[in-house]
């Protein structure tokens, strides 16, 4: 991940600290021609994430940050869902934060050709390490749609997948 410091420094204490930064997407399956950028931007609120992909096969897909920052074994290596509250899963824009973990970023829709693209703010996140940062972990694109059912939205294996890192 690319680290791009704001120009304007908001506080003491956020000094040095990064503002923004790029995650890589990659297909997780040898062949597979998914791949994407997913944009991450501190603001007030916590981080907004902007995704886009392209090679992903049409329709919808469950997108969240899974817990460990690794992509191995198909991306099975990143574990479960980022879910520092132990909360159950769902759509934070539509249940709310407390009725959703903390990484559940619901589906990322794709057309006819392979793309698609996403936008949303997830409450909390930050970069900075603690409770609720994302160093460390990983975006995951998920095989089918998150139908938002228990445990973590049926959304099958995963079709992409990128690590948030600090450098
Ligand atoms: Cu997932």
């Amino acid at each position: 991940m690319r680290i791009a410091c704001a120009a304007v420094v908001l506080s003491g204490s956020l000094a040095g600290m990064a503002f923004a930064g790029v995650v890589e997407l990659k297909a997780t399956r040898e062949g597979s021609p998914v791949k994407g950028t997913v944009r991450l931007e501190a603001v007030e609120e916590g981080l907004k994430i902007t995704a886009q992909v392209e090679g992903v096969p049409p329709g919808r897909h469950g997108f969240h940050i899974h817990e460990n920052g690794s992509c191995a074994d198909e991306g099975k290596a990143a574990g479960g869902h980022f879910n520092p509250d132990n909360v159950p899963h769902g759509f934070p824009v539509k249940d709310g934060v407390s009725h959703a973990h903390a990484g559940d970023m619901g589906n990322l829709e794709a057309g006819r050709d392979g793309r698609g693209a996403l936008e949303i703010t997830l409450p909390h996140l930050s970069f900075a390490p603690g409770r609720y940062g994302v160093v460390g972990r990983a975006v995951i694109l998920h095989e089918k749609e998150d139908d938002f059912s228990q445990p973590t939205g049926n959304a099958g294996g995963r079709i992409g997948c990128g690590v948030i890192s600090a450098d």
